[in-house]
């Protein structure tokens, strides 16, 4: 009889408390990430999504605006509104989140990151967990780590070998302070603008040039529509973050955590090896193509693929931006040190900004894969 009851209570106070929560949860959430539906990061948007959506029976229900739309384009203020709870949740660049959190420059400092593995290596070590940190006192919920790429720099005038063939060109940068100096150390003229506005500058000539990651941005983009000529230099990366609204995030089950948590990890990497298809020793292309197999990346990453697959089978964006009609030159190792001793002055600048401390942890950590 005892036995009974306890068993009865114990499921009454099951179903209350599934009640209870299920009461506090919101119909919808709201997640925000800068670019269009169509790239690998809105794939990884929407993928995160999905899985939260599916492996929660639809408790959680979030749905994914690109564009910055929720902040009227403003791509900058998307941190606060995440903060302060006017947006439940963001998938996001560093670079957007740096004017608020000036350490997450680390990854914009001009010429720091020379292959993926040191970037991998940094943000899995005391760098990278120092930025998840910060990013959570400051009330944000973060999940690490995506990436929109490695930024090469594309105009509509001229191949760039040398810091003197950017002088007279106009270039569209992010509003983030960093990325001014660099253009105006290396003589060129930057502008800053939202990325939803670019587009139109590059039509209406306001801007010859813009920079940007190869697979996750400008493919999509059609770059060639616009720009000519495209220079990789690799000069900085941004990776990709998810961060949520810390009380939305406290709002959920301890079990809801843990599944928006693995659903984070799963899809910031996908999101990371599309992002690198085709750019890398070839890990990524091996991760999506096993996914592909497997069917578990809902049909996203080989739609996308298809959209840029050369006649022999193969995506090599290099290749195939060329074929589009771009002219694409990769700058040499000289060539590349007379850019990184000309925004020499940026870099020491900006050490300092970003605590000389972390600097030196995310030093020693990319000299461990060197
Ligand atoms: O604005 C950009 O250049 C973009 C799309 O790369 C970011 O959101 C940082």
């Amino acid at each position: 009889m005892f036995k009974r009851s306890l068993f009865l209570m114990l499921v009454f106070v099951f179903v209350l408390t599934s009640f209870v929560s299920a009461q506090n949860y919101k119909k919808e959430y709201t997640l925000s990430y800068n670019v269009g539906p169509a790239t690998p990061w809105g794939m990884g948007a929407n993928y995160f999504t999905d899985l939260v959506r599916e492996r929660t029976d639809g408790r959680i229900n979030i749905k994914a605006y690109g564009g910055s739309s929720l902040a009227a384009g403003k791509q900058t203020s998307i941190f606060m509104m995440v903060r302060n709870g006017s947006v439940d949740m963001a998938l996001e660049s560093t670079i957007n989140w740096s004017p608020q959190i000036k350490e997450l420059n680390l990854f914009s400092l001009p010429f720091f990151f020379d292959s993926y593995k040191q970037i991998d290596a940094v943000e899995k070590g005391k760098a990278g967990q120092y930025l998840l940190d910060r990013i959570e006192q400051l009330g944000v919920k973060p999940f690490g780590w995506g990436e929109n790429g490695f930024r090469e720099i594309t105009n509509s005038k001229r191949a760039i070998h040398k810091p003197e063939d950017l002088s007279d060109l106009k270039y569209r940068v992010v509003g983030s302070k960093i990325f001014i100096e660099i253009f105006q150390e290396l003589g060129s003229n930057p502008l800053t603008m939202n990325w939803g506005e670019a587009t139109t500058g590059f039509q209406q000539g306001t801007v010859d040039g813009q920079e940007n990651p190869v697979v996750d941005v400008l493919i999509p983009l059609k770059i060639w529509e616009f720009h000519e000529y495209m220079t990789v230099w690799n000069y900085l990366v941004d990776p990709l973050m998810i961060g949520i609204n810390q009380q939305v995030f406290d709002s959920f089950t301890p079990l809801d955590q843990e599944i928006v948590a693995q659903a984070a990890e799963e899809a910031l990497q996908f999101q990371k090896m599309l992002a690198r298809y085709g750019l890398d020793n070839g890990t990524a292309k091996a991760y999506i193509d096993e996914m592909i197999k497997n069917g578990e990346d809902m049909g996203y990453a080989k739609d996308f693929l298809a959209t840029w697959e050369m006649e022999d089978g193969s995506n090599d964006p290099f290749k195939y931006l060329k074929a589009q009609g771009m002219k694409v030159n990769v700058l040499t190792d000289e060539e590349k040190e007379l850019f990184r001793e000309k925004t020499r002055p940026v870099y020491k600048k900006w050490v300092k900004t970003i605590g000389e401390d972390i600097v030196e942890d995310a030093i020693e950590s990319k000299e461990s894969v060197q």
